[in-house]
């Protein structure tokens, strides 16, 4: 018998309103390994309502306080770290390494957003006036929805809620789907670390049902959601409705340029590691290899070689380098994206094919795979979120940012050369919110922000400690300590004249 969830609210979990329950299944065996409520618009309603009475208890403890108890949840994940991450690697797929690599990407992160709470920065500024004091402060938003994927379980949701939790905001959040008991322990950890009833809210579900049901509420006052471009949309949409801040933060089509004077030996480490970590699910994941002709044959032959020395298997178990793909749907999408490559004149330079029988006969897998094309076909422009990797010969470093630059995504990208110039160069041209040089897409620190460009997001960044920003409100204060009507802009000049001819 497996462990069945419902709605986590004032600090437990509750019974569902509903009676439907789906599975939480292990992507490399099909184990089903817990079942969680489909949660309705009434479990919604409890949830906000549950949030909109941990708000009032949250908003008034000392933000270095908040910052106590979010220093506290750090270490208590910190102590459930392999069970955590045993978890990661069972219900998302990533293997063991990746798995501990998330979850030490969230304690980070607690732990630098704690100290945020002794911060919280607004300004001091002159008044035009005298004997009047300016400043800014924070306020936190109110209760806020979080929606969260799949391809990192514990990691997105701990940026989003750190963020919101050292502001004073509660949270409602609806994780994905595929990954409901990851955020469950989660939530979990952080609960136990002294969080007050109704400051941590989780509904389970569609994103149809639960997720258009958290947006619409009256009760949430902002939304957070990372996924796909079209559900991004909606998302966008529906919040303009009500006028709420929405941040997104969606696709990518990661490029990395080799410059014909790129030390190949990284090159290699880090292509594969970014194409094929986490089986390319990644919003970071490197898509595409913009290539220079002068390298093109070596370092393709090198990397076909590499790609196919891979183990691919079971993510828990030693020496497997990828593991499975999160779904049955993902796999067909993924497959279906290579016959388009095909159809486009794409070459398969390694893989191409879904591992079926045997170990994989249970799981869903598919072969690591480069395909060699031009760009603009949709291989090369399209985000697939699988184990797939294009391949694009470029002449020079223009070219190759022309390229890099191309598709509608702008979140990760890279450049390996020796060339400072170049380095700097593609620092300042390329359209991304981040930019490597001489490392792969993927592995972003938790204390810089993290978001992108173009269709890849809006509504600012995460991460770093501009993640504040999504969560709090700015308030304008200003103290007349003069004891009289002073208007701005309209008395000034004459109070500069009485000032300067005072004594
Ligand atoms: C994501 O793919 O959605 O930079 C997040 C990285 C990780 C986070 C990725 N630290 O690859």
């Amino acid at each position: 018998m497996v462990r069945e969830y419902g709605i986590f609210l004032n600090g437990e979990w509750t019974d569902s309103s509903g009676n439907e329950f789906f599975d939480t299944l292990n992507p490399a065996t099909g184990e089903v390994l817990a079942r969680f409520a489909k949660g309705t618009e009434r479990d919604v309603d409890n949830a906000v309502s549950s949030a909109g009475k941990g708000f009032r208890i949250w908003k008034e403890v000392p933000a270095p306080m908040r910052g106590e108890i979010l220093f506290e949840a750090a270490l208590n994940i910190a102590k459930h770290k392999e069970e955590l991450s045993r978890l990661v690697s069972a219900e998302m797929g990533k293997i063991l390494s990746e798995g501990r690599g998330e979850v030490q990407e969230a304690i980070d992160f607690f732990k630098y957003i704690a100290g945020e709470g002794r911060r919280l920065f607004g300004e001091t500024t002159p008044s035009e006036l005298p004997d009047k004091f300016n400043m800014s402060i924070r306020l936190p938003k109110g209760p806020v929805g979080l929606i969260t994927p799949w391809n990192f379980p514990v990691s997105i949701p701990s940026w989003k809620m750190g963020a919101a939790l050292i502001s004073g905001c509660s949270v409602v959040l609806k994780p994905a789907t595929d990954t409901p008991l990851c955020a469950a322990r989660f939530i979990e950890l952080v609960n136990d670390a002294g969080v007050p009833p109704g400051v941590i809210n989780m509904v389970t579900g569609s994103g149809a049902e639960a997720g258009t049901a958290l947006i619409r509420h009256q009760g949430i006052r902002a939304m957070s959601f990372t996924g796909g471009v079209n559900t991004g949309r909606e998302v966008y949409t529906e919040g303009a409705r009500r006028l709420i801040q929405v941040h997104l933060e969606l696709g990518g089509k990661n490029p990395v340029i080799v410059m014909d004077d790129a030390n190949l030996d990284i090159v290699l480490d880090g292509v594969l590691f970014g194409a094929f970590g986490t089986s390319g699910q990644r919003c970071t994941a490197t898509s595409r290899l913009i290539l220079h002709k002068a390298v093109y044959d070596e370092l393709m032959g090198r990397l076909v070689d590499r790609v196919e020395k891979l183990k691919i298997g079971n993510p828990v178990e030693d020496g497997v380098d990828m593991g499975p793909v999160i779904n049955v749907k993902a796999k067909k999408g993924i497959m279906d994206y290579i016959d388009i490559g095909k159809k486009e004149n794409g070459k398969i330079a390694t893989g191409g094919n879904s591992l079926e029988g045997g170990i994989y006969s249970r799981g869903n897998y598919i072969q690591p795979t480069i395909i060699e094309t031009a760009h603009g076909t949709r291989i090369s422009t399209e985000e697939i979120f699988g184990p797939v990797l294009s391949v694009i010969r470029i002449s020079s470093f223009d070219e190759a940012v022309e390229v890099a630059n191309g598709v509608q995504y702008g979140l990760s990208s890279s450049i390996y050369t020796r060339n400072v110039n170049l380095a700097f160069r593609a620092i300042q041209q390329l359209d991304a919110g981040i930019t490597y040089v001489n490392a792969p897409t993927i592995g972003a620190e938790i204390h810089l922000p993290f978001g992108g460009v173009k269709s890849t997001g809006t509504g600012g960044r995460e991460a770093g400690s501009v993640a504040i920003e999504e969560f709090t409100e700015l308030k304008s204060v200003f103290i007349d300590y003069s004891d009289m009507l002073q208007k701005a802009q309209i008395d000034t000049e004459r109070r500069l004249k009485d000032k300067l001819h005072s004594k």
